[in-house]
């Protein structure tokens, strides 16, 4: 195996590459979650590297719906598991009514058991979705298999790296979708009620730390939030450093940006 050398500018992120082959080969992860994960990358790229001021405030506002939930749960594929299973624990540490349910688009029983295990090694119990006991109605693929005791009486849901349609079919159910996925244009984080444009380990870090803060009332009303906004600042933070790389460095100055004009759906794109 190439040895990984920490001068390596990209040190982190092959660090991160080999976790999900590795995890991958032991079927934890999806062949085409390692796709995901490259599509993940670039828009990573884009963004920086870093959450945003716009990322951190939607972390904070998540922090609060979480905490004023009654039935919040976090969603986790083969990609969550693999990327941040310690990270899953620490939130649900903070937020002791948490529910973490496993939930695989490609779903076999195995490889559902492997993704549970991987959550009970650090830390997570119980860890529901091995068993499905419920079917979300309208939903073609095998995201429709969920828990009773989980999503599919959640009031709160928090879907990291989705595929799009699930999101859309618990709003269906009057169920609040937090989605962390840093591609503002996916489905998913355009119909979310409120997405995080950031990355996941950062993402979840960041709730994490926000619960940990937050001395406020635990039920009430959840406190409005403007997805729209939060989207339209994600593709002007990507458009700005675009627009930076392209003129810096070629002897031209770099001008403002055209804003982005509207509420960012100009954008919208099915993922
Ligand atoms: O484990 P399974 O069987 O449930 O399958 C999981 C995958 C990820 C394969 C499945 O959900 C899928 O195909 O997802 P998509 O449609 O590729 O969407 C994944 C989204 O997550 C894309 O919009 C990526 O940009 C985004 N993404 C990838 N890695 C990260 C990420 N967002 C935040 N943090 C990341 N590390």
């Amino acid at each position: 195996m190439t040895e990984l050398s920490p001068s390596h500018p990209r040190y982190r992120s092959l660090l991160v590459r080999r976790r999900l082959a590795e995890a991958a080969e032991r079927g934890v992860v999806a062949p085409e979650g390692l796709i995901a994960h490259g599509r993940g990358e670039a828009f990573d790229y884009f963004l920086g590297e870093r959450s945003t001021p716009s990322a951190r405030r939607a972390e904070a506002a998540a922090a609060v719906w979480l905490a004023r939930a009654h039935r919040p749960v976090l969603s986790v594929n083969g990609n969550v598991a693999a990327l941040a299973s310690t990270h899953v624990a620490a939130l649900a540490r903070a937020l002791p009514k948490l529910r973490v349910e496993v939930n695989l688009f490609h779903r076999t029983a195995a490889r559902a058991r492997q993704v549970a295990r991987l959550l009970g090694e650090a830390g997570v119990s119980p860890v529901l979705g091995v068993r499905p006991t419920f079917r979300i109605p309208g939903l073609p693929s095998n995201r429709a298999l969920v828990d009773v005791r989980g999503m599919a009486n959640a009031d709160v849901c928090v879907v990291p790296l989705e595929d799009g349609d699930r999101a859309e079919a618990l709003r269906a159910r009057g169920i609040r979708v937090i989605a962390i996925d840093l591609n503002p244009l996916s489905r998913t984080a355009q119909s979310a009620d409120l997405p995080i444009i950031d990355e996941l380990v950062r993402a979840l870090d960041g709730i994490t730390m926000a619960l940990q803060r937050y001395r406020g009332p635990t039920t009430g009303p959840f406190p409005a939030f403007d997805s729209e906004l939060a989207l339209s600042e994600a593709v002007r933070t990507m458009e700005r450093r675009l627009h930076r790389t392209a003129t810096v460095g070629r002897g031209r100055a770099p001008a403002s940006p055209r804003p982005v004009r509207g509420n960012g759906r100009r954008t919208r794109r099915a993922a």
